[in-house]
């Protein structure tokens, strides 16, 4: 499959077997419009159809990663009486949270700027996520009268508890990477001119271990937060038996045996 591909609003490249997707429309903060959406659900599609990817890179262009819904595009959505709010979020928003939520491969969120609204859930969909020191977070939605949508009355929970989550999304006010990362809504955080290459050196990290197992990882996690310990440890056994019928497994094995460095190929 093609190691680019050529769309308005989202580059797409893969190098090392991640495939690196960045929001491009610097002017907006890379605010999604309907070509956003568009583009960047193709991106995910077209990473998760190339075997060849085995960890997927997100990012923005510009000063922000992502400022959420574009505003100039909602108020000309508002003024068509036959616009469904609730249709516009499944088919779009919802639709790239469930597209790299079911991805089976590591999804890294570098975070070069502000992620607000939608942007922040965008990150927050994101397996591991690493922040420039420039970066800031905000809710954004209580300021222009809309709930917090595309997951993150999911995500935020889930990662700082209920009494926070309310304090952001009440509020709308925004945190800083510091902040982000004493409240482990970041793995990490990075200077802003070195958050390209060590982002991308992490997610080449991940791609070069065992994708099956890391992939089959991820389904367990997130399914064990919906279900009780005895569903986890009956799903984990289920899941175990396909990951250790990959070639990475038996790799994995003989290199430990044999003392040197496993060379994992992702089947
Ligand atoms: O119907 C549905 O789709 C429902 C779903 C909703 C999902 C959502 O995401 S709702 C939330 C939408 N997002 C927001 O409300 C955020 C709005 N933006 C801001 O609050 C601020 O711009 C930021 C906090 C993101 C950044 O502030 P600051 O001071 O660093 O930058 P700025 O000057 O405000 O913005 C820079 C430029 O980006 C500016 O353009 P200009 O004036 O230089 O030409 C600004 O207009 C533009 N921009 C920023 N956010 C958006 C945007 N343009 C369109 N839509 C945006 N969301």
């Amino acid at each position: 499959m093609a190691d680019t591909l050529e769309l308005e609003t989202v580059e797409y490249v893969v190098t090392d077997a991640v495939a690196s997707i960045a929001l491009n429309r610097p002017e907006k903060y890379n605010a999604f419009n309907m070509q956003v959406h568009q583009d960047l659900t193709k991106a995910l599609k077209h990473a998760e159809r190339d075997r060849s990817v085995r960890a997927v890179l997100l990012t923005g262009r510009g000063r922000g990663f992502c400022a959420g819904q574009d505003l100039t595009e909602f108020s000309m959505s508002r003024a068509d009486p036959d616009f469904r709010v609730d249709e516009h979020v499944r088919r779009t928003f919802n639709r790239i949270i469930h597209t790299i939520r079911g991805l089976e491969l590591p999804v890294i969120a570098a975070i070069n700027g502000v992620a607000a609204g939608a942007g922040w859930s965008l990150a927050l969909a994101a397996d591991i996520r690493i922040a420039s020191d420039g970066a800031s977070f905000t809710q954004a939605f209580s300021k222009i009268g809309l709930i917090p949508d595309t997951g993150s009355t999911w995500f935020l929970p889930e990662l700082i508890g209920t009494s926070r989550t309310l304090q952001l999304m009440f509020t709308g006010d925004a945190i800083d990477a510091k902040t982000a990362l004493e409240w482990g809504l970041v793995n990490e955080i990075v200077a802003a001119d070195v958050l390209d290459e060590h982002a991308h050196a992490y997610a080449a990290r991940l791609a070069a271990m065992p994708t099956r197992a890391l992939g089959l990882t991820k389904r367990a996690v997130y399914r064990a937060t919906t279900v009780g310990l005895d569903d986890a440890l009956e799903y984990e056994a289920q899941l175990q038996q396909h990951a250790a019928a990959t070639s990475d497994h038996v790799e994995g094995v003989t290199a430990f045996l044999e003392k040197r460095a496993a060379e994992f190929t992702g089947r």
